[in-house]
């Protein structure tokens, strides 16, 4: 298999709903396997280079204090093609465009309030980009989950 690393955050609104175990179980369930957890308050700094393509745009500063303004879980999940399976199980930006299934379609209904951050599989790097940005080397694991021989071709 591709093993693939991406990033993925349940957003301070993910949290306040009670809503990490959820999303956690569903990236288990579906053969994803972390490697990377930490639960943690982005700091302004953090949160301008995190969304530092944003910069500019009439959402930016609402968007920055919105993801500064409680705990975030932050994680790395690895499998086969992870970051464009994880965009897809999350579901389109706007809630109200994503299909019933996705993260952002069963849970959210507003676009400033969309529950996860997972990186974009459309701009190549972002992943090693964002782990980077919020994991340290020693903080990721290496290790085979037990279901991985009846998991992958
Ligand atoms: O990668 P993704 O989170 O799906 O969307 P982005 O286009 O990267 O925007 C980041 C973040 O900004 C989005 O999750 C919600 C917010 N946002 C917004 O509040 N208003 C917009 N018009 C566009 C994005
Ligand atoms: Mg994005």
């Amino acid at each position: 298999s591709d093993a693939e690393r991406t990033f993925v955050m349940v957003k301070p609104d993910g949290v306040q709903r009670g809503l990490i175990g959820e999303i956690i179980s569903r990236f288990e369930e579906r053969g994803l396997k972390l490697v990377g957890a930490k639960f943690t308050q982005i700091s302004e700094e953090l949160a301008h280079e995190h969304y530092g393509e944003h910069e500019g745009k009439p959402f930016f500063d609402g968007l920055v204090e919105f993801i500064t303004a409680g705990p975030v879980m932050a994680m790395v999940w690895e499998g086969q093609d992870a970051t464009r399976q994880v965009r897809t199980m999350m579901g389109a930006t706007d809630p109200a465009e994503s299909a019933p299934g996705t993260i952002r379609g069963d849970f959210g209904l507003d676009l400033g309030r969309n529950v996860i951050h997972g990186s974009d599989h459309a701009d190549e790097g972002a992943n090693v980009r964002e782990i980077d940005l919020f994991f340290d080397e020693d903080e990721l694991q290496d290790y085979e989950r037990i279901d991985e021989t009846w998991l992958y071709e």
